[in-house]
């Protein structure tokens, strides 16, 4: 019997989705604290250079209208999605936050990155295309082709200091420790206890490569130049820069006991 039109059609998408490979599935987070100076064009940059990804955006209730944009995007682009957090809970914190989400979500990978485009999604390609590969990617700026722009020198010298006494400390073979734009491979995320990550602020980088590398993971880096924020106002703290500095050492002790 002659296979009628409708069957053929039917079946050679039956085949063709059998043999297409798999697309990994990204969720690109972003903490945000008064960023509408930034959010409503890295959204739109984001949604043009990586479309296939989805939004996630943890607000802790800024005053500034950061968290209603982020709804009515959310309301119109299904892609979206948006936690709200009661106050100001710590970069750390709402980084966890969007780690549990993209883990009960399940998605393959979860990028991390600033709202405030010192995190430029021109470099999303480049860290996508790397993931299924690694464990781990980190935006670079100390490897080559990577770097800071717009920083004092008095700021290059400390972030420099801090990244090479973590990396010492924890010992870590990865060039850039405390940068926050990241990819990671979910999985490996369900695998730490996430509960158990004692920084909540400016170590939380550090610690969490410090926790994935523990448990084997392959950590690749890939070059960015890291620009100071467009606009907004910093919100660098010297009280969580202090807090910061004593989860380091703790933890430099906990890696120098497990060496010996
Ligand atoms: N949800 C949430 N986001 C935060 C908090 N603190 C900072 N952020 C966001 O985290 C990202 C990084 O914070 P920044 O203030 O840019 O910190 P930084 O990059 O070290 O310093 P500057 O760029 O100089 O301001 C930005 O997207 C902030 O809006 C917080 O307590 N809660
Ligand atoms: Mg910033």
């Amino acid at each position: 019997m002659q296979p009628i039109k409708g069957d053929s059609w039917f079946w050679g998408f039956v085949v063709a989705q059998s043999i297409a490979p798999i697309q990994p599935r990204f969720l690109v987070g972003m903490a945000t604290y008064n960023e509408m100076d930034n959010l409503p064009r890295l959204l739109d940059a984001i949604r043009d250079i990586a479309p296939q990804a989805h939004l996630l955006i943890v607000d802790d209730h800024s005053p500034d209208g950061t968290g209603a944009y982020a709804d009515q995007q959310a309301a119109a682009d299904e892609r979206v999605h948006v936690i709200h957090r009661a106050g100001k809970l710590g970069l750390g914190s709402a980084i966890l936050t969007a780690m549990r989400f993209a883990i009960a979500q399940k998605y393959d990978f979860y990028v991390n990155m600033d709202a405030d485009f010192s995190h430029h999604p021109r470099y999303l390609p480049a860290m996508m295309a790397k993931a299924p590969s690694c464990d781990v990617v980190i935006g670079s700026r100390y490897i080559p082709g990577g770097g800071v722009e717009n920083w004092p020198l008095s700021r290059r010298f400390i972030s420099g200091m801090i990244n090479v006494v973590s990396r010492v400390l924890l010992h870590l073979h990865a060039l850039d420790v405390s940068g926050g734009y990241r990819c990671y491979r979910v999985a490996k995320l369900a695998e730490i206890d996430l509960e158990g990550i004692w920084s909540r602020g400016y170590s939380f980088q550090e610690e969490m490569i410090y926790r994935l590398s523990r448990r084997g993971c392959r950590v690749a880096e890939v070059p960015i130049v890291f620009a100071d924020r467009r606009g907004g106002r910093s919100k660098l703290n010297w009280k969580e820069s202090v807090r910061s500095l004593g989860v380091l050492l703790a933890l430099g002790a906990m890696a120098f006991y497990d060496e010996v």
